[in-house]
């Protein structure tokens, strides 16, 4: 019998938020991660950024566990970046995990330093079981559920501006952060390749609860909406509130703000996709809204997955206004991926209570 999914996404996540955190929290990492912003000498040792190497890291982790335990999914789990750099003497490196810390070390050693590299590595292959009181009840999957029907979309560190520079600065409204660690998430979302519909989504905020000076521990929400078994750990009642309230990019168009706004909404602006996403899942907002391509499908899969499983969905912005009726956002595989296919091209709208929509598409398409 397969070992449960969501159960091993979660565990997947948390490894992904140790690795995360190590990074911050070991002196010679962190100096790896701070140094990019000061210009290519702190890159010497390899062409890409440490930041894209944390990020590739943590995605074949997470590929190498998952992979292992459900080998029906295992060529279908993609995340954003590739797995090769070059090295400084120009060779090329697949960042691969090996069967041991040690096999890991050795392929991490040619493009860091053996002290970090054997940190990362052992990381990595810890075992690493989440359990937490407000993980709620892990349903079984259905027996019958055809794995190698389904794909995974991993974002392993979203919202990475933040997590390197750090610094937190809160909204005007109580518990939404507008940047900083707080606006960081591990993204793991799991689609139906013949539908394209998201069906199971685990979003982790790995630096959410600060226990001491760079100690931190994860808060974890995930949910499952298959025809058969629908299931969260996000039963969140909507706060009070005089009015709606929509969160946004602080890139977002004046004239679709102005709309909003004439709709009786108020606005809070913060960082990172998925952090604006478990917005709506925990009710804190109404609404998260973007127009622009600026997300990605790993932005996107996990949180709509939740959203789904508590009766709200993710559309297409560009797609669900004007003629059109509200079109949730898909993952279908039509043909070869490119970095078009891999966007959310016509931008978003997200909602935990789909009858707002009549409303906001109507305004919008004025
Ligand atoms: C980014 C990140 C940014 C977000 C952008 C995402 O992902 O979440 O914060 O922009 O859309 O693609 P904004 O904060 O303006 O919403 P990553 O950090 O993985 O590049
Ligand atoms: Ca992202």
């Amino acid at each position: 019998m397969e070992p449960n999914l969501v159960q091993q996404l979660v565990n997947a996540a948390e490894k992904a938020a140790n690795i995360a955190r190590i990074c911050r929290s070991n002196e010679a990492l962190l100096q790896l991660l701070v140094q990019e912003k000061t210009g290519p000498e702190a890159n010497a040792r390899f062409e890409h950024d440490f930041k894209t190497l944390a990020d590739v890291l943590i995605q074949e982790t997470i590929k190498h566990d998952i992979g292992t335990l459900f080998p029906a999914m295992r060529d279908a789990i993609k995340g954003e970046e590739s797995p090769n750099f070059k090295n400084v003497d120009g060779e090329s490196v697949t960042i691969a995990i090996g069967e041991t810390a040690e096999e890991t070390a050795n392929c991490l050693a040619s493009i860091l330093n053996v002290e970090v590299a054997e940190v990362l590595a052992g990381e990595v292959h810890r075992a690493v079981v989440y359990e937490e009181s407000l993980l709620g009840e892990i349903p079984a999957l259905p027996a019958d559920l055809d794995y190698s029907n389904l794909g995974i979309w991993i974002d392993p560190i979203d919202g990475t501006a933040e997590y390197i520079s750090g610094d937190s600065i809160f909204t005007d409204f109580p518990g939404i952060t507008s940047t900083g660690l707080d606006c960081v998430t591990v993204l793991v979302g799991v689609y139906d390749r013949t539908t394209g519909i998201p069906v199971i989504g685990v979003v982790s905020q790995p630096f959410h609860n600060k226990l001491d000076e760079n100690v931190y521990r994860s808060l974890v929400f995930w949910g499952v909406c298959l025809p058969e078994l629908q299931a969260n750990n996000c039963q969140f009642e909507r706060p009070e509130r005089d009015n709606r309230l929509g969160i946004f990019s602080s890139s977002e168009n004046g004239d679709i703000l102005q709309r909003i706004m004439e709709l009786g909404y108020e606005f809070a602006f913060a960082a990172g996709a998925g952090h604006k996403a478990l917005k709506v899942i925990t009710w804190e907002v109404d609404l998260y809204l973007l127009s622009k391509g600026s997300t990605f499908k790993w932005d996107t899969c996990a949180p709509q997955a939740i959203l789904r499983s508590l009766g709200g969905d993710m559309y297409s912005y560009r797609g669900s206004i004007g003629d059109s009726k509200p079109t949730p956002l898909s993952y279908i595989e039509d043909g070869e991926e490119t970095a078009d296919t891999k966007c959310n091209k016509d931008g978003l709208i997200a909602v935990r209570d789909v009858t707002l929509l009549d409303d906001l598409l109507k305004k919008l398409t004025e």
